[in-house]
């Protein structure tokens, strides 16, 4: 069974060709393949491991991204319950999110409304280079944006654009104190740095005219605000992945690049000839030192941001017209090229901020570069040659050393707190662990299957948990009962305390998650809001007393102001409406405790239901096209008498 397995795994997509050169090192053993058998069961302790009784509570929340689903969900480690799906760039039909009045806004951009996006990078805010709970910043990939989740509400606050970017995904990469969000674009476009935007251009051009951009987004230290404050445009590479220095290279963050040799068409870049591409270093402070002294230039630019008012629940678009960028030419010092394996994926800097791993997905070790290297070798000006003016070092004055043969396709690296790294092998389907210093492969163990991220409660960080690891896998095959063609992606939760790893527990994921982050519950559990206060609800159409209520009609427009309590709705039986009016029902829930929201649900009604929390006011908009007595209800079980938490608009005809 197992040699199926394997098959399988070595026919995904575009690693076919790497099968047939490496199928030689997958049977002397890379792979996994007799020790992990072993491993393939679970021990009997496993269980209790994982289990928390019912009524307790997880350890950790984790955040996990859905990718395509354009939403995170959050799940208790080490139970692996699913807590909460908060939507993103989607819209949620559970919630009302991007069908009611109030959040459509957030989902504007300069291409009109885009309800959906793919998500692959949360990121938890940080104060002094620890997760801090307050926020989690997350990309969307495909219309370039960043939006910031609040960890007090679970609700999506922020989204806003990017512009001169496409592909948004080595993104978002919060420094150590959230003084910027960084976010790098993964395809290089024609800029028109006249008009702004992207320009027209040949895919003949490519090399002239094709630029990548990262953003450097500032963020207020109060409620995590975003302003994008400059652009550094980077030559036109592709970009893959980002992170971040910490305590001594704190000041640097690093990208990994592919397609350096800028080739026109996918078959050029499938057949690209560089035996190696880059890995981009920038000084960020510099960076932010050369725009605050002026070295910045100006474009016009049309881009969306997007933020939720605290009081009223109402989002609102602010379309922002210029933006700042630097060239890297012009900013001596400020951005540098470390050659690196050919089209690496992960870069994943260790919690002491020395090492820098590349995980180089079609090479057969894993590189790791030296900091300390790195500005010796700035110092003597070690270089070897240039690109676009951007120096270029000596492979060997950087490299601190490789892991040998850690196994096939490696694609991402988190760390624990005993100077450990754990890298995912997406061809040889397993997680390795090796030592930063010594760079022994210790152990390994397999995972189903092809796994993408890896994700340890602050791996990413100067202070890693050592407990958990979660890896996130691509493939899911036979883990779970078979649901037709279409099966859950799944996550395992291994655990990394003891020398060997020890899987624990597989659970199903929405979408498909790629990066996660983790962080211990006590930090964001005693924020958590429990319901919103009436009395500081400034949403203007908001009516706090049952006697408050009111039908108005302005043209063909009727506004509805209702509330809702256990177990009725005020008004509940609605007139004066007459077929083609705009009707906009704003229903506010009176409730003042925790977790009785109400529902609102009109017979139909084309958009979804709204569910309303305590003290919140959503809206629904409905243009009614017959005549007819509509019934409308509460939709989430509120109390004994939820089922008759009912009424009727009556539609005229006209
Ligand atoms: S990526 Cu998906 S597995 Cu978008 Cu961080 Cu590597
Ligand atoms: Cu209110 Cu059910």
């Amino acid at each position: 069974m197992k040699v199926i397995d394997r098959k399988f795994k070595m026919t995904a997509p575009g690693i076919g060709v790497l099968f047939t050169l490496m199928a030689g090192v997958v049977l002397q053993g890379c792979g996994g393949g007799e020790g992990s058998q072993k491993s393939d069961a679970v021990d009997s302790e496993a269980s209790s491991a994982v289990y928390v009784p019912p009524g307790q509570h997880d350890e950790y929340y984790s955040f996990l991204s859905g990718g395509f689903n354009g939403q995170v969900s959050v799940y208790g480690l080490p139970s692996g319950r699913l807590l909460k799906v908060i939507p993103v760039f989607s819209q949620f039909a559970e919630n009302g999110y991007g069908y009611n009045e109030e959040t459509k806004p957030m989902l504007m951009t300069s291409h009109g409304f885009v309800p959906w996006d793919d998500l692959h990078h949360p990121k938890l805010s940080r104060t002094d280079g620890l997760a801090d709970g307050k926020f989690l910043y997350v990309n969307g990939n495909n219309t370039p944006r960043v939006a910031k989740v609040d960890l007090t509400t679970f609700e999506t606050v922020e989204i806003m654009e990017i512009p001169n970017s496409a592909g948004n995904h080595c993104s978002p990469y919060p420094t150590n104190n959230n003084e910027y969000i960084l976010a790098g674009t993964r395809f290089s476009v024609p800029l028109d740095l006249e008009k702004g935007g992207m320009g027209d251009a040949s895919l003949e051009e490519y090399k002239d005219k094709f630029r990548g951009s990262i953003s450097f987004i500032k963020t207020n230290e109060e409620d995590g605000h975003m302003e994008l404050d400059f652009q550094v445009l980077v030559p036109g590479f592709d970009y893959d992945l980002a992170n971040g220095g910490k305590g001594p290279s704190e000041d640097w963050v690093f990208f990994t690049t592919y397609n350096t040799e800028r080739a026109r068409t996918l078959k050029e870049l499938g057949a690209s000839q560089n035996d190696r591409d880059y890995l981009a270093a920038i000084n960020w402070k510099l960076a932010a030192k050369y725009a605050a002294e002026g070295k910045a230039h100006e474009m016009p630019a049309n881009y969306y941001h997007n933020t939720m008012d605290h009081g009223s629940h109402i989002a609102k678009s602010n379309v922002i017209k210029k933006v700042r960028y630097l060239l890297p030419e012009e900013c001596p010092g400020m951005m540098y090229l470390i050659p690196a394996p050919k089209s690496p994926h992960g870069i994943d800097v260790d919690p002491t901020g020395e090492y820098m791993v590349v995980n180089g997905k079609l090479a057969s070790s894993l590189p790791v570069f030296s900091f300390s290297k790195m500005q010796k070798a700035i110092e003597n000006k070690d270089f070897d040659g240039e690109v676009n003016g951007i120096p270029v070092f000596k492979y060997e004055s950087v490299l601190y050393g490789e892991v040998k043969e850690p196994g096939l396709g490696p694609l991402h690296t988190e760390f624990d707190n005993k100077g450990n790294g754990y890298s995912t092998m997406f061809v040889s389907s397993e997680v390795v662990k090796w030592n930063v210093k010594d760079l022994q492969v210790l152990d390994r163990i397999p995972v189903y299957y092809s796994p993408g991220h890896l994700m340890i409660p602050g791996g990413d960080t100067k202070e890693p948990n050592g407990k958990y690891l979660v890896a996130m896998n691509k493939i899911t095959k036979d883990r779970y009962l078979p649901t037709g063609p279409e099966l859950v992606h799944s996550a395992q939760l291994i655990d990394i305390s003891g020398e060997k790893m020890r899987l624990l527990l597989d659970f199903p994921t929405l979408a498909e998650p790629h990066y996660a982050q983790a962080i211990a519950a006590d930090k964001v559990a005693p924020n958590s809001v429990k319901f919103f206060k009436l009395g500081e609800n400034t949403h203007p159409d908001a009516v706090k007393k049952e006697s408050d209520v009111s039908v108005t009609r302005n043209g063909r427009t009727v506004k509805i102001k209702m509330t809702s309590i256990r177990s009725h709705f005020t008004p509940d039986n609605i007139e004066g409406v007459q077929v083609g009016d705009t009707v906009i029902f704003h229903v506010t829930n009176l409730e003042q405790d925790w977790d009785v929201p109400h529902g609102f649900a009109v017979m139909g009604a084309n958009n979804s239901e709204a569910l309303i929390m305590p003290g919140a006011t959503q809206s629904l908009r409905w243009v009614p096209k017959q005549a007819g007595v509509y019934p409308f209800y509460c939709t989430d079980f509120c109390s004994a008498l939820h089922q008759e938490m009912q009424g009727y608009v009556r539609v005229s005809p006209r």
